[in-house]
Protein backbone atom coordinates (compact mmCIF):
# COMPACT_ATOMS: atom_id res chain seq x y z
CA UNK A 1 0.00 0.00 0.00
CA UNK A 2 1.08 3.32 -0.99
CA UNK A 3 2.75 5.00 2.18
CA UNK A 4 4.12 1.64 3.88
CA UNK A 5 7.02 0.13 4.07
CA UNK A 6 8.48 -3.15 4.26
CA UNK A 7 9.63 -4.03 8.09
CA UNK A 8 11.72 -7.20 8.36
CA UNK A 9 11.06 -10.44 6.95
CA UNK A 10 7.89 -10.88 9.07
CA UNK A 11 4.18 -9.43 8.57
CA UNK A 12 5.57 -5.61 9.18
CA UNK A 13 3.75 -2.76 7.50
CA UNK A 14 3.59 -3.67 3.40
CA UNK A 15 4.38 -2.30 0.74
CA UNK A 16 2.98 -4.82 -1.56
CA UNK A 17 3.52 -6.69 -3.64
CA UNK A 18 6.93 -6.57 -2.49
CA UNK A 19 6.47 -8.24 1.30
CA UNK A 20 5.40 -11.79 1.46
CA UNK A 21 4.50 -14.05 4.78
CA UNK A 22 7.42 -16.29 5.29
CA UNK A 23 6.98 -19.60 6.21
CA UNK A 24 8.14 -18.96 9.69
CA UNK A 25 5.63 -15.99 9.80
CA UNK A 26 2.97 -18.12 8.44
CA UNK A 27 3.57 -20.93 11.18
CA UNK A 28 3.62 -18.21 13.52
CA UNK A 29 0.62 -16.37 12.63
CA UNK A 30 1.97 -12.45 12.82
CA UNK A 31 0.25 -10.17 12.59
CA UNK A 32 1.30 -6.40 11.89
CA UNK A 33 -0.30 -3.29 12.11
CA UNK A 34 -1.77 -1.86 8.72
CA UNK A 35 -3.68 1.83 7.90
CA UNK A 36 -6.07 3.23 5.21
CA UNK A 37 -6.00 6.33 4.21
CA UNK A 38 -7.87 8.60 1.88
CA UNK A 39 -9.60 12.39 2.29
CA UNK A 40 -11.69 11.77 4.87
CA UNK A 41 -9.28 10.37 7.66
CA UNK A 42 -6.67 7.31 8.28
CA UNK A 43 -8.25 4.41 9.54
CA UNK A 44 -6.30 1.70 11.62
CA UNK A 45 -6.19 -2.10 11.24
CA UNK A 46 -4.32 -5.47 11.31
CA UNK A 47 -2.85 -8.35 8.74
CA UNK A 48 -2.05 -11.20 9.36
CA UNK A 49 0.25 -13.88 8.09
CA UNK A 50 -2.20 -17.21 7.93
CA UNK A 51 -1.83 -20.74 5.62
CA UNK A 52 -2.87 -18.24 2.48
CA UNK A 53 -0.24 -15.77 2.76
CA UNK A 54 -0.65 -11.96 3.49
CA UNK A 55 -4.32 -11.22 4.65
CA UNK A 56 -5.44 -8.14 3.55
CA UNK A 57 -5.87 -4.75 5.56
CA UNK A 58 -8.81 -4.78 8.11
CA UNK A 59 -8.98 -1.25 8.87
CA UNK A 60 -12.38 0.83 7.38
CA UNK A 61 -12.19 3.22 4.94
CA UNK A 62 -12.58 6.73 6.48
CA UNK A 63 -15.74 8.41 5.09
CA UNK A 64 -17.69 11.64 6.18
CA UNK A 65 -18.74 11.34 9.72
CA UNK A 66 -22.24 10.97 9.77
CA UNK A 67 -24.75 10.32 12.77
CA UNK A 68 -24.96 6.26 12.91
CA UNK A 69 -23.25 5.11 15.78
CA UNK A 70 -19.96 4.94 13.82
CA UNK A 71 -16.74 6.62 14.20
CA UNK A 72 -16.70 6.95 10.28
CA UNK A 73 -13.67 9.51 9.86
CA UNK A 74 -11.61 7.24 12.80
CA UNK A 75 -10.74 9.83 14.60
CA UNK A 76 -11.39 8.47 17.75
CA UNK A 77 -14.30 9.98 18.26
CA UNK A 78 -18.01 8.57 17.25
CA UNK A 79 -20.83 11.07 15.41
CA UNK A 80 -18.54 14.14 15.93
CA UNK A 81 -20.77 16.03 12.95
CA UNK A 82 -18.57 18.70 11.25
CA UNK A 83 -19.89 22.50 12.25
CA UNK A 84 -21.41 22.64 8.71
CA UNK A 85 -23.84 20.25 9.51
CA UNK A 86 -26.96 21.55 9.72
CA UNK A 87 -30.74 21.27 10.09
CA UNK A 88 -34.08 22.60 9.43
CA UNK A 89 -37.75 21.67 10.71
CA UNK A 90 -40.38 21.94 8.07
CA UNK A 91 -44.03 22.61 7.72
CA UNK A 92 -47.01 21.44 5.17
CA UNK A 93 -50.24 22.55 4.17
CA UNK A 94 -52.38 19.98 3.35
CA UNK A 95 -53.42 19.75 -0.79
CA UNK A 96 -57.43 18.99 -1.54
CA UNK A 97 -56.57 16.27 -3.84
CA UNK A 98 -53.94 13.23 -2.53
CA UNK A 99 -50.92 13.56 -4.60
CA UNK A 100 -48.36 11.06 -3.88
CA UNK A 101 -44.24 11.94 -4.14
CA UNK A 102 -42.60 10.68 -6.58
CA UNK A 103 -40.15 7.44 -6.01
CA UNK A 104 -37.42 10.29 -5.48
CA UNK A 105 -39.23 12.19 -3.34
CA UNK A 106 -40.38 14.64 -5.29
CA UNK A 107 -43.65 16.44 -7.00
CA UNK A 108 -44.78 17.11 -10.37
CA UNK A 109 -46.43 20.38 -9.25
CA UNK A 110 -44.64 23.66 -8.75
CA UNK A 111 -45.15 25.10 -5.31
CA UNK A 112 -45.77 21.54 -3.74
CA UNK A 113 -43.40 19.56 -1.42
CA UNK A 114 -42.70 16.15 -0.64
CA UNK A 115 -43.82 15.89 3.13
CA UNK A 116 -41.80 12.41 3.86
CA UNK A 117 -44.16 11.59 6.74
CA UNK A 118 -47.07 10.09 4.59
CA UNK A 119 -45.24 10.81 0.99
CA UNK A 120 -47.61 12.90 -0.34
CA UNK A 121 -47.33 16.21 -1.98
CA UNK A 122 -48.39 19.43 0.04
CA UNK A 123 -47.61 23.35 -0.07
CA UNK A 124 -44.77 23.85 1.78
CA UNK A 125 -45.35 26.69 4.33
CA UNK A 126 -41.21 27.24 5.57
CA UNK A 127 -38.37 25.75 7.00
CA UNK A 128 -36.95 26.87 10.09
CA UNK A 129 -33.37 26.11 10.91
CA UNK A 130 -32.33 24.63 14.41
CA UNK A 131 -29.15 22.80 15.98
CA UNK A 132 -28.28 19.50 15.04
CA UNK A 133 -27.63 17.18 17.48
CA UNK A 134 -26.61 13.38 17.03
CA UNK A 135 -27.35 11.58 19.89
CA UNK A 136 -27.51 7.37 19.72
CA UNK A 137 -27.14 7.10 16.30
CA UNK A 138 -30.40 9.38 16.06
CA UNK A 139 -30.40 13.20 14.85
CA UNK A 140 -33.03 15.51 16.07
CA UNK A 141 -33.05 18.97 14.98
CA UNK A 142 -33.05 21.40 18.24
CA UNK A 143 -33.94 24.53 19.08
CA UNK A 144 -35.83 24.72 15.69
CA UNK A 145 -39.46 26.43 15.50
CA UNK A 146 -42.57 25.32 13.93
CA UNK A 147 -43.00 26.94 10.26
CA UNK A 148 -46.52 28.67 10.29
CA UNK A 149 -48.48 30.88 7.62
CA UNK A 150 -46.92 34.39 7.84
CA UNK A 151 -49.06 36.32 9.82
CA UNK A 152 -48.97 40.22 10.90
CA UNK A 153 -47.23 39.70 14.19
CA UNK A 154 -43.85 40.89 13.96
CA UNK A 155 -42.03 37.98 13.57
CA UNK A 156 -40.90 35.50 10.62
CA UNK A 157 -43.98 32.96 10.91
CA UNK A 158 -42.46 30.96 7.45
CA UNK A 159 -38.86 31.61 8.04
CA UNK A 160 -38.13 33.04 4.55
CA UNK A 161 -36.08 35.80 6.48
CA UNK A 162 -38.96 38.46 5.71
CA UNK A 163 -40.96 39.59 8.47
CA UNK A 164 -45.00 40.04 7.94
CA UNK A 165 -43.55 40.18 4.66
CA UNK A 166 -47.41 38.92 3.47
CA UNK A 167 -48.99 42.48 4.97
CA UNK A 168 -49.46 45.75 2.94
CA UNK A 169 -51.63 48.95 3.60
CA UNK A 170 -53.10 50.62 0.38
CA UNK A 171 -52.10 54.42 0.16
CA UNK A 172 -55.82 55.78 -1.24
CA UNK A 173 -54.77 58.38 -2.25
CA UNK A 174 -50.89 57.56 -3.77
CA UNK A 175 -52.88 54.41 -4.87
CA UNK A 176 -49.91 52.28 -3.57
CA UNK A 177 -49.34 49.01 -1.44
CA UNK A 178 -46.78 50.19 1.66
CA UNK A 179 -45.52 46.92 3.36
CA UNK A 180 -45.37 46.81 7.08
CA UNK A 181 -42.82 49.34 8.64
CA UNK A 182 -43.36 51.82 5.88
CA UNK A 183 -44.03 55.70 6.31
CA UNK A 184 -47.42 56.62 5.40
CA UNK A 185 -49.50 59.41 5.63
CA UNK A 186 -49.70 62.63 4.18
CA UNK A 187 -50.45 66.40 5.36
CA UNK A 188 -51.61 66.29 8.83
CA UNK A 189 -51.01 62.35 8.99
CA UNK A 190 -48.34 62.88 7.42
CA UNK A 191 -45.26 60.62 8.84
CA UNK A 192 -47.14 57.54 10.19
CA UNK A 193 -46.38 53.92 9.70
CA UNK A 194 -47.85 50.99 8.23
CA UNK A 195 -48.14 48.45 11.59
CA UNK A 196 -49.79 45.72 12.25
CA UNK A 197 -53.67 46.45 13.23
CA UNK A 198 -54.84 42.39 13.27
CA UNK A 199 -53.34 39.52 12.20
CA UNK A 200 -54.10 39.34 9.13
CA UNK A 201 -54.68 43.04 8.14
CA UNK A 202 -52.04 46.06 8.43
CA UNK A 203 -52.94 50.11 8.55
CA UNK A 204 -51.75 53.60 8.64
CA UNK A 205 -51.12 54.46 12.78
CA UNK A 206 -51.98 58.42 11.29
CA1 LIG B 1 -15.29 10.74 14.13
CA1 LIG C 1 -20.77 8.50 12.67
CA1 LIG D 1 -41.72 35.43 6.65
CA1 LIG E 1 -45.32 37.49 10.87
Amino acid sequence: MKGETCVDNACGVYEQPACTCSTWAKTAAKTAPCKTVNEFGTCTGTRSCGPNGLSACSAATAAEEDCDNVDDDCDGTTDNLPDTVTCEKKAWLPMGSKVTCTDDGGCGTKGEACDPSDGLCKTLIGACPGKPVCAGGKMVCKEAKTPKTEACNCDDDDCDGATDEDFTWSDPIKGAEVAVGGICGVGPCAGGLVLCETLLSAACNS
